[in-house]
């Protein structure tokens, strides 16, 4: 429905107006597209605010139910906006960034049908209309933002190091130029991504702009909470290769001025840039906040006088734009918005039935590809085989890892290697030895000692179409990067199949030989496999290693890959190398002895220890090892146990909860009326790793444990 008149907001805000003696309106800049899109964003914003406070009297499928606006932000976030125009531009942005989304390319409808949860949009009904994405296909993009503040920088920095990739050693020139820049308010400072994204992008020139909207309160809580006196661009003054800007964002003109500086510093390849904006948050922080709750009325009077919209139109009006020109503006934003909310109105709520899809992956081919990793095409022209060769030398765990990203590095350009240590000294576990040396270190490269750093970047290397296989020096220091990690599996899901990062995690974990304690014994692979979208692999050998590693550096899925200590530290999983194409799919369980009698289920390190166990009993042990433990061969096993009718399970990860848990279970509903004992799971007691031998052999299983515990079972 078409309206003649204004919309309210816009009348509101625009008059009266004092028109200050000021500056022309900068060259350079689309004034007339700026102040559609910043009265656009004042509508959708109106639009909203307005059905939500009337919620008595209107129907309950328009009420937003997570309802965020942007007025005071939109003025700046525009002008910003107008110039991230690189065709491999990307945004890494917030729930406070739908202006910077509209003048890149979100139409009115998706800005209005999302936060509506409608069908299609940036989630399809997934996620709160805010948290959106924009998988533009040949033009600047928005890299799908998370709910998690400070969670958008590494990802940005990871696209800003991935254009020097692409430019650098793809030598592909239409990535000259790009930038990545990241939005976030003054809270977002204090957060460990943003400062792991600053020394990402200052330790390695970035192309990367770090853009901070300053609106002087986190939800309530203040900016010198943030960071000390409240202004972080002062506090960085002195920050080594870093151009910092400091400024007034509800000034056009001055805001103008130093984004495009602080742009063109960054275009130009001279490193990174951070502009910090003042402005008024003139809302809530968010539709259920009440900011009456924790400011006065003289506050937020104060910020409703900083309002940036008159100012623009005193900026533009008459100087560039009549009176009658900018009322124009303003009744083609109120037709459109109507006209979209009208739309988005009607679109349909989202099929419930489709609910369970891009979790992981759908390769058929009517499923439209996912923006991140490699394309199908590049995918299956690299062919593979789950076939291992015969005749293969003998290798050791570590050597297998090696080979296969070597390989993997001589015929995929796309794929890099790196993490703490990974490049000079070739890692921790020298697996990655000699690596840096033969590939470079664009390639296989050393990273800042930061784990957030190492998996967000790798995120937003995966997403510009990259391979990355990002080393974590153990197991549980992967805990800095929960975030990242938790974000990377819901990814494709989450954004509807529009975007996913398949980015390979290894992470070497467990017991040592002979040694071991809580930070570096750690395996806890259960929080991967109870993690959404994650691939998880476990393996047992050498031959094994080279296939799961070959399969995750060619999946769609993130898959994080467990390389045990023990087999690293010995010769327990030496095998013959299965071939430079041996490709070992997920969730194929191997059978490393038949019996009659039980089946013992276990994967990692274990193996070894319950095949020992199980060769004490002839032929009456089956002994499978999992391989993966997500996704996990659920058919072998009851298969096995189908025959058998007993099954223990024997891990070293913690028995409360422990994968074996899963796998109980599963045999307990699906092959109940096959057992003739009850499930036994054998694992540590709760307790973490110790660091004396004595204690260690105390808390995990080992074969004379898992003897005695084979024959009370075959005694039942
Ligand atoms: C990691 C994390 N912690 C807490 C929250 C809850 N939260 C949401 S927004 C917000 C304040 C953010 O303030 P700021 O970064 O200044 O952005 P603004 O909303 O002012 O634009 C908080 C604490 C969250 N979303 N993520």
């Amino acid at each position: 429905m078409a309206s003649k008149s204004p919309p309210k907001a816009a009348k509101k805000a625009a008059r009266p107006v004092a028109r200050e003696a000021g500056p022309a309106p900068r060259v350079g800049f689309d004034w007339r597209r700026i102040a559609y899109h910043v009265l656009a964003s004042r509508a959708l914003d109106d639009a909203e605010e307005a059905t939500n406070r009337n919620r008595a009297s209107v129907p309950k499928e328009h009420l937003v139910l997570y309802q965020f606006s942007a007025r005071g932000h939109d003025v700046a976030q525009v002008i910003l906006g107008s110039l991230i125009t690189g065709r491999h531009d990307a945004a890494g942005a917030y729930y406070r960034s739908r202006p910077l989304l509209l003048t890149l390319g979100l139409t009115l409808e998706d800005a209005l049908g999302s936060p509506l949860g409608r069908a299609g949009g940036f989630s399809d009904g997934r996620d709160i209309g805010v948290v959106c994405n924009l998988p533009t296909r040949d033009g600047p993009i928005v890299l799908p933002m998370s709910g998690d503040v400070g969670s958008q920088y590494t990802p940005t920095a990871g696209w800003a190091q991935a254009i020097t990739y692409h430019r650098g050693v793809l030598g592909d020139d239409s990535w000259n130029g790009s930038i990545g820049v990241a939005l976030g308010g003054e809270g977002s400072v204090a957060t460990n991504g943003f400062w792991s994204a600053l020394t990402m992008a200052t330790t390695l020139e970035l192309p990367m702009l770090f853009y901070i909207e300053d609106n002087g309160l986190g939800i309530s809580v203040t900016g010198d909470m943030q960071t000390p006196g409240g202004n972080i661009a002062r506090n960085l003054a002195s920050f080594e290769n870093l151009l910092v800007r400091d400024g007034d964002g509800t000034d056009p003109h001055e805001t103008s001025g130093l984004v495009a500086e602080a742009v063109g510093h960054v275009r130009s390849g001279r490193g990174p840039a951070l502009v910090h904006l003042t402005m008024p948050r003139l809302c809530s922080h968010s539709g259920p906040d009440n900011q009456r709750a924790y400011r006065s009325d003289a506050e937020i009077e104060a910020d409703a006088t900083r309002d940036p919209l008159p100012r623009l139109e005193a900026y533009l009006v008459p100087a560039l734009l009549s009176p009658d020109e900018w009322t124009a503006i303003e009744a083609e934003v109120a037709r459109d918005v109507e006209a979209a909310l009208t739309a988005a109105r009607a679109r349909p709520n989202p099929d419930p039935t489709t609910i369970g899809q891009h979790v992981y992956a759908d390769d058929s081919p009517e499923v439209p590809e996912a923006l991140g990793g490699m394309s199908r095409a590049e995918r299956s022209a690299l062919g593979g085989t789950d076939a291992p060769q015969e005749e293969g030398d003998r290798l050791r765990f570590a050597e297998a890892v090696r080979l296969t990203l070597r390989r993997e590095l001589e015929v995929n350009p796309k794929v890099v290697v790196f993490g703490e240590d990974v490049g000079r000294k070739g890692g921790v576990h020298l697996v990655t030895e000699g690596l840096q040396k033969q590939f470079g270190n664009e390639r296989v490269f050393d990273t800042s000692l930061s784990e957030e750093g190492i998996i967000g970047r790798a995120v937003g290397m995966a997403i510009s179409g990259l391979v990355p296989v990002a080393e974590i020096q153990f197991r549980k220091y992967a805990d800095p990067a929960a975030e990242q990690l938790n974000n990377t599996g819901t990814m494709r899901w989450r954004t509807a199949n529009h975007f996913a990062a398949p980015i390979v995690v290894r992470m070497p974990g467990g017991f040592g030989k002979d040694v071991g304690d809580p930070w570096h014994s750690l395996s806890d692979e259960v929080r991967f496999a109870h993690a959404y979208g994650w691939q998880v692999a476990i393996p047992s050998n050498a031959a094994d290693a080279v296939g799961l590693l070959r399969a995750a550096m060619r999946s769609p899925n993130p898959t994080v890959f467990f390389e045990h200590r023990s087999l690293l530290m010995t010769g327990d999983g030496s095998a013959r190398y299965p071939g430079d194409d041996y490709v070992l799919p997920f969730g194929r369980a191997r059978i490393v002895r038949q019996g009659s009698d039980l089946t013992l289920v276990t994967w990692g390190a274990m193996v070894h220890r319950c095949a020992e166990a199980a060769a004490q009993f002839d032929e009456r042990v089956a002994l499978i090892d999992l391989r993966t433990v997500a996704p996990w061969d659920r058919e072998t096993i009851l298969s096995s146990v189908k025959t058998t009718g007993r099954c223990m399970i024997v891990h070293e990860d913690n028995i409360t909860a422990g994968f074996g848990a899963e796998i109980a279970g599963t045999v307990a509903q699906d092959a109940f009326w096959y057992l003739d004992a009850p499930v036994e799971r054998l694992a540590p007691n709760d307790i973490p790793m110790p660091y004396h031998p004595v204690l260690l052999d105390a808390v995990l299983p080992d074969v004379s444990d898992i003897v005695a515990r084979i024959e009370r079972l075959l005694s039942v």
